[in-house]
């Protein structure tokens, strides 16, 4: 195993840049390395695991169907991060409240267990989203809702797991972007994507097209840009959409692109939820030099309202989010020249 680094080995060379010199913040993300190995193992052998593929029968919050692997993905992270008794409370997408766990718990987790979760049946790549920040309630107290609804600025680490054709664990403590890819065979994620940055431009958007009629005029008329001829300035772009937020965001910082879930007629925030999907995706990326917005606002000064709050995102390539929010802009001017 000479001259690779394990994930295990990066945290520790890393120490420095964590928060705190006590090995907490260290032992933190060793059990989102543990859980992550746990729930891929799972992810591969979904399809031939009758009893774990398919709805529980159960819905979330957000009235969605839990599939099996949610539930399960759920559990293992929060059994990882409750034995590290460094954590004193998670908000997760498949709990409606936050779960106190230890009140002598340093960090807050706000995660989305398995996002993507209606591709698991049909073998598409989904993935673990989240956000590290240190509570704002003193140390012994119980967890408040305050420790949750921190801005992104606020963040310690963000990160996300991508279940695909290999897994990957993807993070930033602030002090740029790494990544890994897990090896199964000895059980190690291995440093294979050292300082990620995601290029300035590219030539891929992604959005759910089929709401083009529920979109803004804003929206409307860049879809028609990204589609029109223009070889000057590379398009038309290529549409590229999955359906998991985590595969479209991982391809798009990788290759250069944008993406986007803007507000519709029948979703006015959006879908994507702030605290464990835009938050921690806005971090990284930002981190890569791209940005994330709602459109109008960046998206980790936001003041979170509540734990399942929806906002708009463009999020991506620097130049191509900046076109984004030209075409949103020229929009308001409509509207108020209108
Ligand atoms: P739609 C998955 O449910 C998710 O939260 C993201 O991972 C994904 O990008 C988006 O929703 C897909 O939503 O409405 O296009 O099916």
């Amino acid at each position: 195993m000479e001259n690779v680094t394990t994930l295990g080995e990066f945290i520790i060379e890393r120490q420095q840049d964590h928060p705190g010199s006590s090995g907490e913040f260290s032992r933190l993300l060793s059990a989102i390395r543990l859980a992550s190995k746990i729930v891929s193992q799972q992810v591969n052998k979904a399809g031939l695991l009758s009893n774990i593929v398919g709805a529980v029968g159960s819905e979330n919050i957000q009235g969605e169907e839990q599939q099996k692997l949610d539930v399960y993905a759920n559990d293992q992270f929060i059994k990882a991060l409750t034995k590290r008794k460094v954590v004193c409370g998670i908000a997760s997408e498949e709990n409606d409240d936050f779960i106190p766990i230890n009140s002598e718990g340093t960090y807050i987790i706000a995660m989305d267990p398995l996002d993507g979760s209606s591709n698991i049946d049909v073998n598409v790549s989904i993935g673990t989203i989240f956000s590290i920040y240190r509570r704002v309630s003193p140390v012994g107290s119980s967890v408040t809702e305050a420790d949750f609804l921190q801005k992104g600025t606020e963040q310690l680490a963000a990160g996300y797991v991508i279940y695909g054709s290999s897994t990957m664990l993807v993070y930033t403590t602030g002090n740029g972007v790494n990544g890994f890819t897990y090896d199964p065979g000895i059980g190690v994620f291995i440093l294979s994507h050292p300082n990620m940055t995601t290029p300035k431009a590219g030539k891929i958007y992604s959005i759910n097209e089929g709401n083009f009629c529920k979109s803004s005029k804003g929206i409307q008329n860049y879809i028609k840009y990204a589609q029109s001829v223009d070889p000057d300035t590379n398009r038309p772009y290529s549409g590229r959409y999955i359906g998991s937020l985590v595969a479209d965001f991982h391809r798009n910082l990788i290759k250069g692109g944008v993406y986007l879930y803007p507000s519709t007629s029948s979703a006015p925030n959006g879908k994507l939820r702030l605290l464990y999907e835009c938050n921690p995706m806005a971090f990284i990326v930002e981190q890569a030099g791209g940005t994330a917005t709602t459109g109008r606002k960046r998206i980790m000064e936001i003041d979170p309202a509540e734990l399942h709050q929806r906002v708009p995102l463009v999020i991506g390539s620097a130049e191509m989010v900046d076109k984004v929010v030209e075409f949103i802009k020229e929009e308001d001017l409509e509207v108020t020249e209108g």
